[in-house]
């Protein structure tokens, strides 16, 4: 792909539109980038992109940025109904998430991760068993380092490890893992997408473009899963941790077992060190993803050993006169906080709110009534949760986080415990999910 003299706009100027940005002019592209947010957020911005030869358009889009325009590469979390973008669909110019731009210039393997909930965990897995295994790698993408970045560089790795999101795979093309894991789908981001199906379809094109020597891992009991496999042209393995498999890994009594290719393995349950079964699943997922690129089984149980999960993720946060504290502000929908509920046998005082994503919270009644002693709603989303499924137990209200980790502490008792798993977004009171966590982290050591 030659993109010198191309005229190209770039939508959005975080992670990955200043990432993107700085590959196109390093490309000899014509750039010209654009963002909506107000003038007094750009100053840590314009330190980042003062060094590139970029035309700027701060402030509210016009479609004068689209005229001779040769190609538009929107921010993940551009929606896909953005007044420019649908301008340019209308006029036919191309539109490339920054994942798809950076796959045309990936020289390595890669193996790509999507799923909602569970793929940052199973992708910083999959990178510490490669390590582990003396493979070189390098891990990108939804996790934090946009993949744009790695094409600049000089990619002598063995292999590339990318998280992406429904959001990243709206606008591929060509993008082809040569493993590729859709580890499950709950509803979420249908704020985004528009609907759930809609949402799953766009996950599900991770595995577009892989043929047979290719690999796709799926989850065995994802309902999707069966009409999704018709739909796939790369062999398939399947994880469960519910039901016995003749192709793939599945958790069986104290062990995992994994059969493919006439061989039988057995992985100790007791190598997991990450609360959940949700977290068994990663790990299956994982493990199938290893065997493909030579890793021993050997190499892999010694990663799992020493894998401490990821922050925010269900992370142990301090313990306080018996009561335990976890943050799982990673926790932005209602799949993740169903996951963190089955996760503790103990009365739980939940903390959920932030930003709503259209989430279907009545579907946590049933683990509310069952193991909640308390649900403590914050946020912009308070009133609407409340209105949902407030009353199902002693439910409270408050406008902000701080003042509900304060509220759960004066209520709990030792053996309780206090749980942060927002099912929304963070944006309405901290600048993302990892600052949420940060700021209940501290709230704890605080008490
Ligand atoms: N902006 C616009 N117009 C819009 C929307 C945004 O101008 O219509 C601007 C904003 O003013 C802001 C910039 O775009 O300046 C932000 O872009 P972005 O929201 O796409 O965020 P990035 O900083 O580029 O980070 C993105 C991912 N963010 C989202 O998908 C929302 C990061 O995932 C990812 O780590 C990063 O790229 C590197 O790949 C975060 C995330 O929340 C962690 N992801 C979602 C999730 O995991 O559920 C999908």
């Amino acid at each position: 792909m030659d993109l010198a003299g191309k005229r190209i706009l770039v939508i959005g100027l975080g992670k990955t539109g200043i990432a993107a940005a700085r590959f196109l002019v390093g490309q000899g592209a014509i750039v010209t980038v654009t963002d909506e947010k107000p003038l007094a957020e750009w100053e840590g911005t314009l330190r980042e992109i003062g060094d590139l030869h970029t035309n700027l358009k701060i402030g509210s889009y016009d479609s004068d940025s689209l005229s001779r325009t040769d190609m538009v590469i929107p921010s993940p979390g551009v929606l896909p109904f953005n007044p420019l973008l649908s301008e340019a669909v209308r006029r036919k110019i191309p539109i490339l998430s920054e994942i798809e731009l950076a796959f045309r210039f990936l020289k390595r393997p890669m193996i790509a991760i999507t799923g909602t909930n569970g793929k940052t965990t199973t992708t910083h897995l999959m990178g510490e068993i490669l390590k582990k295994s003396g493979k070189k790698v390098s891990v990108r993408g939804n996790i934090g380092d946009p993949l744009i970045g790695y094409v600049e560089g000089k990619q002598d790795e063995d292999y590339v490890v990318v998280e992406v999101s429904s959001f990243q795979l709206q606008w591929m093309q060509y993008f082809h893992p040569f493993i590729a894991i859709l580890l499950n789908t709950t509803r979420d981001h249908v704020n985004y997408h528009g609907t759930f199906e809609a949402y799953c379809r766009v996950k599900e094109r991770i595995f577009e473009n892989q043929t047979v020597g290719d690999l796709a891992i799926l989850n065995a009991d994802d309902p999707r899963s069966e009409s999704l496999s018709k739909r796939i042209a790369a062999r398939i393995r399947y994880f469960s941790s519910s039901s016995t498999l003749q192709n793939g890994i599945f958790l069986h009594g104290s062990s995992l077992s994994y059969c493919g290719d006439g061989k039988r393995e057995e992985y100790p349950l007791a190598m997991v060190k990450i609360p959940g079964k949700h977290n068994i699943e990663n790990i299956m997922a994982t493990v199938i993803a290893a065997r493909e690129c030579g890793c021993s089984p050997a190499d892999i149980i010694s990663a799992v050993l020493d894998f401490q999960g990821v922050p925010h993720r269900i992370e142990f946060a301090g313990e306080k006169n018996g009561v335990a504290f976890y943050d799982d502000s990673k926790g932005t929908n209602v799949g993740a906080v169903m996951r963190a509920l089955e996760t503790f046998p103990r009365p739980i005082i939940l903390l959920m709110g932030g930003r709503d994503k259209e989430g279907d919270f009545k579907t946590l009644i049933p683990p509310i009534k069952e193991k909640v002693k308390e649900l403590l709603l914050f946020g912009e989303a308070r009133e609407r949760i409340n209105t949902l499924i407030g009353g199902v137990v002693k439910t409270a209200q408050f406008a902000k986080l701080g003042e509900a980790i304060e509220m759960a502490w004066q209520h709990a008792s030792a053996g309780d415990v206090v749980l942060l798993s927002p099912g929304c977004a963070s944006f309405d009171e901290f600048s993302d999910y990892r600052a949420r966590g940060r700021f209940f982290k501290e709230a704890v050591r605080n008490i």
